[in-house]
């Protein structure tokens, strides 16, 4: 039985194919793991196939999927999971993108209990080299989409990342197009991951299969996650939404303490209703603070990255850009375009629920490692 599993998805990657086996071979070697490599093609009419045939020759722990059904990067890195035999799985480009080199560490965090183990290019230290601005901006619109579902993870859509074999075995993964790892994430039974960082750098030789459909087919995966998170609470990404629902519900318990206080002070105490709104607003915001740092992120507290009163302080400044959010589009709609009024304001509280919601997950409540 091996350590573990590499998988190479390729088409057309004869210009690379000799020397990533090679590479990746000799990393085992040098870092004493027993390690099988598993390339999955899609019939690549060059010499791939013919490539790896003559290096199995003289490489036991060499092995070749050729698929010819239908052509797909996703669905040649599912082939690979459903064959490879260990009980770890790597995956990596071809074309020398990912380094290689990487493999132990992330062999060794899988090792010590991670369930996925991401390469990240954009995480503090990794890097993109040489890429385009289009395929730059592609991709940061690719990544944050992904995040809203998995906002603790800087690269969702990384193509180099390692996996236990548990976490796909009886996740139903729809692969199709180039995320394959969201899948995993979206699909797969994990709790524990870790990402490293990487300098990704653009192929030197063979073509590139990058589609504007490739576009399209994400954001329908990302859809079918979301619904999927949906039915199947022990998904990471049900995690995240029961995140917001809570959130959700002390928003409108602070509005309901919000107008009880403000009518209350206005009617019985005798304040003037300006005066009585700035005490409605203030015990509103500190009954959403405790209810959120107690309730809605509770699993916060085994990180303690920061003190109760600067989560306290940061919670305060995300309010008040809320409610500027809230105001400035309410005016907007209703003073510019002529909308009712109580409708801008309803669609000023969802953005500015958005808001309050990402900024405070992202800054107050912050669990980056
Ligand atoms: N089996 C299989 N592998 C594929 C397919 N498309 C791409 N690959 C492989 O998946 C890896 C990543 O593909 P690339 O074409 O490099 O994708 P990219 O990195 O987004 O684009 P460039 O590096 O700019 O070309 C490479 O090893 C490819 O050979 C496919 O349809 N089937
Ligand atoms: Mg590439």
């Amino acid at each position: 039985m091996y350590d573990l599993t590499v998988i190479i998805p390729t088409y057309n990657e004869e210009a690379n194919i000799r020397d990533i086996v090679s590479e990746v071979d000799n990393v085992f070697r040098d870092n004493t793991l027993n390690g099988e490599i598993l390339v999955v093609d899609d019939s690549s009419p060059d010499a791939t196939i013919a490539i790896v045939n003559e290096m199995k020759k003289a490489k036991p722990n060499l092995n070749i999927l050729v698929r010819s059904d239908d052509r797909g990067l996703s669905q040649s890195v599912a082939e690979g999971f459903a064959h490879a035999s260990s009980e770890i799985f790597v995956v990596i480009d071809a074309d020398f993108s990912h380094p290689p080199s990487l493999i132990p560490g992330m062999y060794s965090e899988i090792r010590s209990g991670n369930e996925v183990v991401i390469g990240s290019r954009y995480m503090e230290g990794g890097e993109i080299k040489k890429w385009p601005i289009k395929r730059r901006i592609i991709s940061i619109g690719a990544t944050f989409l992904g995040r809203l579902l998995f906002p603790d993870i800087t690269d969702p859509v990384s193509g180099f990342f390692a996996v236990r074999k548990e976490v796909v075995t009886n996740a139903p993964l729809k692969p199709r197009g180039y995320k394959i790892l969201l899948e995993v994430l979206g699909k797969g039974t994990w709790e524990k991951d870790r990402e490293i960082p990487f300098e990704f750098v653009d192929r030197d030789v063979g073509s590139s299969k990058l589609k504007l459909k490739t576009i399209v087919e994400y954001a329908e995966q990302v859809m079918d996650i979301t619904l999927y998170s949906f039915s199947h609470h022990q998904s990471a990404a049900w995690r995240e939404w029961k995140k917001v629902f809570k959130f959700g519900i002390v928003g409108i318990i602070g509005i309901l303490i919000n107008m009880g206080v403000l009518y209350c002070l206005t009617e019985y105490a005798g304040l003037f209703y300006l005066v009585s709104s700035l005490f409605a607003i203030e015990l509103s915001v500190l009954n959403n603070f405790l209810w959120n740092d107690l309730w809605t992120f509770r699993s916060y507290q085994q990180h303690r990255l920061s003190s109760r009163w600067h989560r306290l302080i940061a919670f305060h400044g995300v309010s008040v850009g809320g409610l500027v959010i809230n105001m400035g589009i309410l005016y907007l709609l209703t003073s510019v375009f002529g909308i009712y009024y109580l409708v801008s304001n309803l669609l000023g509280i969802l953005v500015a629920f958005a808001w309050n919601f990402w900024v405070n997950r992202r800054v107050t409540w912050k669990t980056e490692k």
